[in-house]
């Protein structure tokens, strides 16, 4: 027994409890206490079944993440799940909150299984770059078929308590208190004389089903949609081995397969990005304690895409909220766009009609700021020009109850001055969703010089009951994000009168992993938003920073992206499938003679050199500058904003792994080859020269 884990014993039946906070994982401590009080149950003679349950908010949520990487101390899982299953007394797991990773696999070697209803299962290993390395990909088929199994193991998505019963991964259903739960299905047992079930025999889901189809379909699927991913192959011949070797040499296969994923380098940067995400909610000189506003209404000015986006995300909340436009049309016209948006979710059957107008019911449209009078925050997301900035603010500042909070969604506009617009800079923050504002997880909070303590640590609530990751920056043109994309599209442009074709660029780019290549995403955004940004950071540029002048180019001959259906890339009417434009080799030619650039042969390494090193100079910047709180929160930023991928870390984790010496010695070169933009940030000079790392800072 340890302090972690319990045993006692009511009547014939042994409760083991397992009580490790915050989540119950499978650190060594509740290891040694699982198997001590399992082989404490099974040696005592009163004994005649087991419950597992656990204390806190949820059942086991898996592994101790914390332990991967450091040297493994025995019991290992495997060894207490085996010895689990070979007990000889019924066992029951009584699962509330998730059973997830670890958690699930004990729950599958104990003979039965009952949930509450409002639980979750699964085995999300894979998204830690990780399978199932305790018997899950052997044990999980034999209940619920390879098929699913396939599913739930390379997907790593839970699924609901309903489903798992449906499916047999549970037994039972229950509501209310886990114990008498789960002592009423143990007597229930004894009194029927049920002895074990072990999972690791049953063969019959296993059986009549062409399988080796299923799993060569899996795999072909996967070489489709993650090329670049280490795990999920691996998760595929794990499973296979569940119905191609006895559940012995399965288990072993399991363990070499787990042993692959532990040591690649994508588990590494995937558990760096479980970990950062929690982490960047931490804001650095907040006290704890700081009081949060109660945000129980919300109002959103300006019912554009953006606009309703945000709306949206405070309806899925729960949180009423208006919206308000200068006209009865207009405002029509957002509230219209909120339900198509919704209808196309409930089309694609996320979303259940009822859910659907029950979510509409909490979104008004109005046109009066009057409206607005008693709402707790609003947001503003109207036009990104400082006058209309203005004018919003003023107008929220007469209108606004004392107390409320006055949010922009401004994306690169500086918010202390925004915040001088009204009597009130305290209550005012930078709240930057991104586009699709109800889909896209990240939220900037943008921290103003005069923004009260309380209104930071609520903005960072409120992001957090969003569902959003809300990450803490400062001010600064373009913020943490934009600043980086600005450099990042820069080079990517840069190339393009180098000799690179935009294919080449945005091709070496996804094979990096980003989700999408940087010039199809200015297409995306729209070129003359990008020229906007441009053509006012000029005013500030001195003389020997160069600028591309393709996207001028492009802009002047009205090719303005997938908006005018050409930009880098032509788009055929109603796709957004970007094909080559035949106008652009011109153009590039054009731009390559006009700035007396000589055109060339670039291989994909020299790309993701420019494009990625851009990134990552820029990040220093942004941290010696206080922009950023920490190096990891520029890498939550990126992965959940701008489609970098989580395999790889982020970055400034990425200039980790290859070696802040590499990247600062080539950053130098490009200095001296290319110009004075590339000029080193002087905390990656200091770190290199010191042999030091961003995650040391
Ligand atoms: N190990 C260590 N710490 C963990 C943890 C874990 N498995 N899960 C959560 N934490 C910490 C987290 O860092 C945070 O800490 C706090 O708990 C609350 O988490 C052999 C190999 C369970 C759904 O992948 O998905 O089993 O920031 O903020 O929003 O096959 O946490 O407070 O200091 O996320 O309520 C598989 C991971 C492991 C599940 C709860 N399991 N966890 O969400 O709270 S691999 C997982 C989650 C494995 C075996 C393999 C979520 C949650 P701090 P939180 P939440």
């Amino acid at each position: 027994m340890s302090d972690v884990v319990t045993l006692e014993r009511q009547g014939a039946v042994a409760v083991i409890t397992v009580n490790n906070p915050p989540v119950n994982a499978l650190g060594i401590a509740v290891r040694l206490g699982l198997q001590s009080s399992f082989q404490a149950a099974e040696a005592d003679p009163e004994v005649k079944a087991i419950v597992l349950v656990c204390e806190g908010n949820t059942f086991i949520a898996g592994a101790d993440i914390k332990e991967f990487g450091k040297p493994p101390q025995a019991p290992g899982l495997p060894e207490v799940v085996n010895d689990i299953e070979a007990g000889s007394k019924p066992s029951v797991a009584v699962i509330h909150g998730t059973a997830l990773g670890g958690g699930l696999e004990v729950a599958l070697s104990c003979h039965y299984r009952i949930a509450r209803k409002d639980a979750k299962v699964g085995l999300p290993e894979v998204k830690l770059g990780l399978l199932p390395g305790a018997g899950g990909t052997q044990r999980l088929p034999r209940v619920v078929g390879v098929e699913k199994a396939l599913d739930m193991i390379v997907s790593g998505a839970p699924i609901s308590a309903t489903e798992a019963n449906e499916l047999g991964v549970v037994d039972s259903l229950f509501e209310g208190e886990l114990l008498a739960a789960g002592l009423k299905f143990a007597e229930q047992l004894i009194a029927e004389g049920r002895g074990p079930r072990r999972t690791g025999e049953r063969i019959d889901k296993l059986e009549g089903i062409d399988n080796a189809a299923l799993v060569a379909a899996k795999r072909a699927e996967i070489e489709k949609k993650a090329p670049g991913l280490f795990s999920p192959k691996r998760c595929i011949s794990a499973v296979e081995a569940s119905f191609t070797l006895p559940l012995e040499q399965g288990l072993e296969r399991e363990r070499e397969l787990f042993g692959e994923c532990l040591t690649s380098p994508q588990r590494a940067a995937l558990v760096h990005a479980f970990f950062t995400e929690r982490l960047a909610s931490k804001v650095d000189g907040l006290a704890k304690d700081t009081p949060v506003r109660d945000i129980k209404t919300a109002g959103v000015i300006g019912g554009g895409t953006m606009g309703v986006g945000i709306a949206m995300c405070f309806a899925n909340a729960g949180i009423p909220v208006k919206i308000l436009e200068i006209s009865d049309s207009a405002r029509d016209q957002a509230m219209q766009r909120a339900r198509d948006t919704y209808g196309m979710s409930v089309k694609r059957g996320s979303l259940t009609e009822a859910a659907l107008e029950k979510r509409l019911a909490l979104i008004s449209g109005v046109t009066d700021y009057a409206d607005l009078a008693d709402v707790d925050l609003v947001i503003e997301a109207v036009f990104e020009d400082m006058g209309v900035k203005q004018k919003v603010f003023e107008a929220l500042d007469t209108h606004c109850k004392p107390g409320a909070i006055l949010a922009s969604n401004t994306s690169s506009l500086d918010l202390n001055q925004i915040a001088a617009f009204t009597k009130r800079p305290g209550d005012v923050v930078g709240l930057h969703f991104f586009s699709p504002a109800n889909v896209m997880r990240l939220l900037e909070v943008v921290r103003g010089e005069k923004t009260s303590d309380d209104v930071l640590a609520t903005a960072m609530a409120i992001g957090k009951k969003l569902k959003k990751v809300a990450v803490p920056v400062g001010v600064c043109d373009g913020f943490v994000g934009n600043r980086m994309v600005f450099q990042y599209g820069r080079e990517a442009e840069f190339l393009l009168e180098e000799g690179a074709t935009p294919e080449q660029v945005d091709g070496a780019l996804r094979k990096f992993g980003m989700a999408m290549g940087a010039l199809a995403m200015r297409d995306l955004s729209g070129l003359d938003i990008g020229l906007a940004i441009r053509n006012r950071q000029r005013e500030t540029l001195t003389a020997e920073f160069k600028l591309p002048t393709v996207t001028d180019k492009l802009a002047a001959a009205g090719m303005l992206g997938q908006k005018t259906g050409k930009g880098f890339y032509l788009y055929e009417k109603g796709s957004r499938t970007p094909q080559p434009n035949p106008e652009l080799p011109a153009i590039l030619d054009a731009a390559s003679k006009e700035q007396g650039t000589e055109r060339r042969e670039l291989s994909d390494e020299y790309i993701i050199e420019r494009t990625i090193y851009a990134l990552i100079n820029e990040g220093a910047k942004i941290l010696e500058e206080g922009i950023a709180q920490r190096a990891s929160d520029i890498d939550v930023i990126y992965i959940n904003g701008y489609g970098f991928p989580a395999y790889q870390g982020g970055p400034m984790f990425y200039a980790d792994a290859v070696g802040l010496d590499t990247v600062y010695a080539r950053i130098r070169e490009f200095h001296e080859q290319l110009g004075a933009w590339w000029k080193p940030a002087p905390l990656l000079e200091k770190l290199a020269k010191e042999g030091r790392k961003f995650a040391d800072l």
